[in-house]
């Protein structure tokens, strides 16, 4: 496929915070003069004990550790609310739209939203939590959650958000790994207009966690459910509360969140983040990546259950001072449109969003975009997964009328923040590729014997020196930290993905590095695959894995969601074959192509590729744990409608 180039349009070079030259110039510092960038970096907090020391980290085995502004002390509740009061305390800091569009929204400004913190950490003082201890949330997207989050920071509690479409399992599992002593829900959580029995669920969870005695519950929808008397109290109570409460001194090297998040093996693994460092990387891209000034109304749509909610809907946002919008609801209900209609309703200038969650639009057909008005968008951004140029394009040309950079950021649970990211006054785009690393971010790429590679190639991508908001362990195993991160190649963080490097060093993400395939010596990346298959235009959506093959070593076996209107058939197979054959090439050619209504994904939209390989591979006996996925029953149907495999 050709590539195509959008410059900076004229009003972002000229107007944004950093232009191209300006981004050439702060990065050779960042990398150059990581102690004295980071140190300037960091005064955009407020320091209640300004740091001497900026960095302390090594990734070598003999003397492995990593600590940023380590003697310095802050609260980052404080930095996201306090410091605002002054200036800005009747700004909106959240504006919340409720999941069905006939609930009224709710705007809470910082004067409001301190309060609220306040006697809400007063709440968690009075039961006893206090500096280090782990408070797990499970929680529906409701302001309640970003005060929950802001009031554990407040006094030095760490939180540990569990997605609320987790199942009571996978809830226990994670509330046992921290030992959390209290657990905070609602009496139900409202999503497509679906209610989620989460206080259901929580009893279930609790009946598999002997330490947790606590619960405090939000009353929600109002609807009924039992109260275990001695353990559970009602959110409500925080209201008699006094609405002040000291922020706590923290260490900048304190513990902040721990965040579940897979791999590729073993549990979950609990991502720690500490305070100083993270609330500098997250604040600092959350103003450049989006070029963010005061005033502007902001929308990262992702569910504080994940990272991205954690990073850019509350702690980056708020430490600047943004109109954070926070969204309930799903972008299909009531219709296609729920998302435009909200960004036309707030006004919204920056919408960041998941390529799973387009590709989805996208499939509904343009006149769901077209009938809203979005003028008020001025750009966009991309998260979660490589987003193939299709549906970039579409995103560009139809959501935001050719007049939006977007903005395809690439990180990591375990980054904290963007870390290969355009800047928007300052890098040309291409559609797909990542682009340049923010500021102090050294990515390279290795071939499988670890030997770097320099100019234009492909390998495995790691990242050569600390990063403020890089993770600091995994909570509870710090070896499992180093084996996981540092031993693949020595001396480098190893972020599990590949990536290809362009002549212009631009980074394409290719995917994890277990998504690539080896197909007769030629190595390639499935999303490659995917990304042509998608190209197609009765392709809504479409997933590659390797299959073992006595010729090749390893065959492409593709699973494939065609557009609602189209009858899959073995024309459209044949079809589909020649189109990928011609867009990438015969290597590419398709072995087994699977049609099927829908892939098995998680809740946070992410494929399962580790059960499509395993079709892929005839090794459908154990297919392991399948209880994180968001529809269980669509692995039934790709098992019972194999293609016969000869
Ligand atoms: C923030 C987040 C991390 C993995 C990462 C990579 C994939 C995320 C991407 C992307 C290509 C992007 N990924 N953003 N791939 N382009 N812009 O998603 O964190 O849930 O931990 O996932 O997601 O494979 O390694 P997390």
């Amino acid at each position: 496929m050709a590539e195509s180039i959008y410059p900076v349009p004229q009003q972002w070079a000229e107007g944004a915070l950093i232009d191209a030259a300006g981004y050439q110039t702060m990065y050779r510092r960042s990398v150059e003069d990581p102690e004295g960038f980071w140190g300037e970096a960091a005064q955009r907090l407020d320091w209640i004990r300004p740091f001497t020391r900026v960095k302390d980290t090594s990734f070598d085995e003999a003397d492995f550790g990593i600590a940023w502004f380590s003697d310095g002390t802050l609260n980052i509740s404080a930095n996201a609310l306090d410091r605002h009061l002054a200036e800005r305390g009747d700004t909106v800091a959240i504006l919340w739209e409720a999941d069905d569009p006939a609930e009224p929204h709710r705007a809470i400004t910082y004067r409001e939203l301190h309060a609220d913190v306040c006697r809400f950490a007063n709440l968690l003082k009075a039961q006893g939590i206090g500096r280090g201890d782990r408070v797990t949330l499970y929680l529906p997207m409701v302001p309640e959650a970003a005060v929950a989050m802001l009031a554990c920071a407040r006094i030095g509690a760490i939180h540990s958000i569990v997605f609320a479409g987790f199942s009571p399992d996978a809830l226990a599992g994670r509330i046992r790994d921290c030992d959390s002593r209290i657990v905070l829900t609602a009496d139900e959580g409202l999503r497509g207009g679906k209610r989620i029995p989460l206080k259901a669920n929580v009893d279930a969870a609790l009946t598999h966690c002997i330490g947790v005695e606590r619960v405090i519950m939000l009353r929600r929808t109002g609807a009924d459910v039992p109260m275990v008397e001695g353990r559970d109290i009602d959110w409500a109570e925080a209201a008699n509360q006094s609405a002040d409460c000291a922020p706590a001194e923290m260490n900048a090297e304190d513990p902040l969140f721990i965040l579940y998040t897979s791999g590729s093996t073993g549990k979950p693994k609990g991502v720690l983040h500490t305070t100083g460092g993270y609330a500098v990387w997250t604040a600092m891209t959350h103003e450049y990546v989006f070029d963010y000034r005061p005033g502007q109304i902001y929308w990262c749509a992702a569910d504080i259950g994940w990272v991205t909610g954690h990073s850019y809907v509350v702690y980056g946002p708020l430490m600047n001072g943004a109109t954070s919008v926070m969204f309930e609801g799903v972008p299909n209900w009531p219709d296609p449109s729920r998302f435009w209609q909200v960004v036309d309703k707030f006004k919204v200038e920056i919408f960041y969003g998941a390529p799973t969650a387009l590709r989805a639009l996208m499939r509904e057909g343009d006149d769901w975009v077209a009938k809203t008005d979005r003028s008020s968008l001025r750009l966009l951004g991309s998260v979660g997964e490589p987003i193939n140029p299709e549906a970039w394009s579409w995103y560009h040309r139809v959501v935001g009328e050719g007049r939006c950079p977007i903005v395809d950021t690439w990180w990591q649970t375990e980054t904290g923040g963007a870390m290969i990211t355009p800047l928007p006054g300052a890098t040309p785009l291409k559609p797909g590729s990542a682009t340049k690393p923010f500021f102090g971010v050294q990515p390279a790429l290795l071939d499988t014997d670890g030997k770097e590679i320099e100019g234009a190639g492909d390998g495995c991508l790691v990242i050569k020196d600390s990063w403020p908001g890089q993770m600091r362990t995994v909570w509870g195993d710090h070896d499992r930290f180093f084996q996981t991160y540092f031993t693949t190649f020595k001396g480098v963080y190893f972020t599990g993905d590949g990536c290809r490097r362009d002549e212009d060093g631009y980074y394409w993400i290719t995917g994890r590095i277990d998504d690539v395939i080896n197909v007769s010596g030629h190595r390639m990346g499935t999303a490659e695959i995917e990304s042509a298959l998608v190209a197609h235009h009765k392709v809504a959506e479409a997933a590659v894995v390797g299959m073992p093959h006595d010729i090749k070593g390893q065959g492409i076996y593709a699973f494939v969601t065609t557009n609602a209107e189209v009858t899959p058939d073995a024309a459209l197979r044949a079809e589909l074959i020649k189109w990928v054959r011609q867009e990438i090439g015969p290597i590419a050619t398709p072995d087994v192509i699977q049609f099927a209504p829908a892939l098995p994904k998680t809740r946070s939209g992410k494929i399962m590729r580790r059960i499509l390989r395993k079709i892929g591979e005839n090794d459908v006996g154990n297919l392991g744990d399948t209880s994180t996925l968001a529809d269980p029953s669509v692995v039934d149907h790709l098992l019972a409608n194999r293609p016969h495999l000869t």
